[in-house]
């Protein structure tokens, strides 16, 4: 039986989660089987009877996993015989260095250049959520979280470096192929395709072309007709 994907929709079917995403990564790569239900902020409480606060949440046969990372390990150990995720045994410490990185320096700094574009982008009836509990976490209102954007994207840009060398070396951090540590690098940039026309990277970049080879995997299972062109 197919395994379930609550994932997180906008406007269009626009499913931008940059955790969710992982988790599609995750599947394909094991090639499991899966189908989505397109989830907005306000219905993940119906899920399971509101025991899961977030998305991405699976459910595979009787079992419910949430959490990107959970989730990623349960495929790897519910299904050894299928391709690694994590490209073999030590590649899950890899991997949680790259999340970590991905989550102090990469993540809330594209947040303040994308916040306001996700809002406009999501269904309508999850925008008051997603104003009040976005102001709440940043602190302002979204809209005045933005101002300044172009200042930060030198040190956005700056802040890929470590990326930047590896992938100009190697088609991807896990080598020849893909893991899931370049699934879990790829995630901001899905985010910020999917819900905004600020560009995040120039086409002469070598992240640019890597992002590029991600998307592509798959059939270009993470190519959408809604994405922003960059
Ligand atoms: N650590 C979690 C974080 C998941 C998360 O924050 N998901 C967001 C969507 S990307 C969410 O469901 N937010 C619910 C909310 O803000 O109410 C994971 O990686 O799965």
């Amino acid at each position: 039986m197919a395994i379930t994907l609550y994932d997180l929709v906008g406007r269009d079917d626009r499913r931008f989660s940059s955790n969710c995403c992982k988790t599609v990564y995750a599947l394909a790569h094991k090639g499991l089987a899966f189908k989505t239900v397109p989830t907005r902020f306000i219905d993940i409480a119906e899920i399971r009877g509101g025991e899961l606060k977030t998305v991405p949440v699976i459910r595979d046969g009787d079992r419910w996993v949430g959490d990107s990372w959970n989730i990623a390990v349960y495929l790897e150990k519910t299904y050894p015989d299928e391709a690694s995720v994590f490209g073999g045994v030590g590649g899950i410490e890899h991997a949680r260095f790259v999340a970590q990185w991905n989550a102090s320096e990469i993540q809330p700094l594209v947040m303040t250049m994308i916040v306001n574009d996700i809002y406009q982008r999501l269904d309508p009836a999850d925008q008051p959520y997603f104003w009040e509990s976005r102001k709440k976490r940043l602190g302002r209102p979204i809209n005045e979280v933005v101002i300044g954007r172009e200042e930060r994207l030198p040190t956005f840009r700056a802040r890929l470096e470590p990326l930047r060398r590896v992938i100009s070396d190697q088609p991807f951090l896990g080598g020849a192929d893909p893991v899931y540590s370049d699934y879990l690098a790829m995630a901001p940039f899905i985010w910020g395709r999917r819900m905004s026309p600020f560009t995040l990277l120039e086409s002469d970049d070598p992240v640019y072309a890597w992002v590029h080879r991600c998307l592509d995997l798959y059939g270009g299972l993470m190519r959408h007709k809604t994405d922003f062109d960059w």
